[in-house]
């Protein structure tokens, strides 16, 4: 909306000028070098407000924003939305414009031709795939609005196209479930021990599941006695979870580890591991591990069924409004800005640390 007032404005001073050129001073009215800069006197800007009024003007100060939420699909989405709703308000100065695209890329690229056409003053997309992005994100650029992505990467040959990224260090959290899985075995005594393992993998394509899948794979090369019997994915929701994990029941009798790509997934592993009259959890037949540590996980691991939980934190709405800010004020931003992580699991005193969690 601020975008608007703006070019209302450029409008009515190059018509102030064009008529200032046409009188008196013989020119043709081209409005080429003599055009007079923007003024920001009474006059010029009483004219700006006669012109096509650029909607709400009481909302013209706002800073509007336009976010392509990928959908509602976990407990670890809907804290991530609920960071950018309590953040981009009318009294911290925005107006958010939010589309939940329902895993949708299709939508996302509806949505941010929309915001394009609102005259949005910033787009932020958190891309439910990494692919596609060129040309709708050339499209922003062509409008002039900076684009800011938050949680998913887009895999772009430019990346002056977008203005930074907020996002987990998935490859990371792979890579640290990995290790978590090898002191857990070692802790039991069953480090040399032939492991068996399958993964509920995440939305494929999506980076928090290429990350992960990449981080845990490094780690599979460090352990020869681990054996990755399968990987399908669960869509990071609960219902797909528990359906690939019967299936996987079905297939396999010596099931040891699973790693689920989201606390979501892990939530309907275990409904089905529980439903084939197996156990897991710390007392279990089967280890269970996941991503995300939204608070149901702590309740699961409360419950003596999920093993351990690694952290990717959601609350990247006061981290985006920071790069607006900056932006804003003409300053440079880091393109790669990873979010504070770590993880949990049931030797931790886990009710004291749910009290104090935010997500
Ligand atoms: C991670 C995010 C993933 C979460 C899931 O940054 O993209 O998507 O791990 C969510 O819970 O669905």
């Amino acid at each position: 909306m601020k975008k608007k007032v703006l070019s209302a404005l450029l409008i009515a001073a190059m018509a102030l000028s064009m008529t200032a050129c046409g009188s008196g001073n013989g020119d043709s009215g081209s409005s080429g070098g003599d055009s007079a800069p923007v003024s920001d006197d009474a006059e010029d800007t009483e004219d700006a407000e006669d012109a096509e009024p650029a909607g709400d003007a009481d909302s013209g100060d706002l800073i509007t924003v336009g976010y392509a939420q990928v959908g509602a699909e976990s407990d670890w989405r809907t804290a991530n939305t609920e960071s950018f709703k309590s953040t981009f308000t009318e009294e911290n100065g925005y107006k958010l414009i939010f589309d939940d695209a329902q895993q949708k890329q299709e939508n996302q690229i509806k949505a941010i031709r929309s915001f394009i056409q609102q005259e949005v003053d910033y787009i932020v997309v958190a891309p439910v795939v990494e692919t596609g992005w060129e040309t709708v994100l050339e499209e922003a650029k062509e409008a002039g609005i900076p684009v800011i992505l938050s949680d998913r990467m887009m895999d772009v040959s430019d990346d002056s196209l977008f203005e930074a990224w907020v996002g987990g260090n998935f490859v990371q959290e792979g890579e640290t479930c990995g290790d978590w899985i090898a002191e857990y075995l070692e802790d039991q005594g069953r480090g040399d021990e032939e492991i068996n393992m399958v993964t509920i993998q995440g939305t494929i394509g999506a980076s928090a599941q290429v990350g992960r899948t990449e981080g845990m794979a490094n780690k599979l090369k460090e352990h020869s006695n681990w054996k990755m019997l399968d990987m399908q994915s669960g869509e990071f929701t609960q219902a797909k979870g528990q359906e690939v994990m019967e299936s996987f029941l079905k297939s396999y009798d010596d099931i040891d580890v699973v790693i689920c790509e989201n606390d979501n997934e892990a939530f309907g592993a275990i409904d089905a591991i529980k439903a084939a009259g197996k156990s897991c959890g710390p007392d279990g037949d089967i280890i269970v591990v996941s991503f995300d540590s939204v608070k149901a996980a702590f309740e699961s691991m409360i419950a003596g069924d999920l093993n351990a939980t690694f952290e990717c934190n959601p609350l990247h709405g006061p981290r985006v409004a920071e790069i607006i800010q900056k932006l804003e004020a003409g300053e440079s931003v880091d393109k790669i800005q990873y979010v504070d992580e770590s993880y949990f699991d049931t030797s931790m005193d886990l009710e004291s640390i749910l009290e104090e969690r935010a997500y």
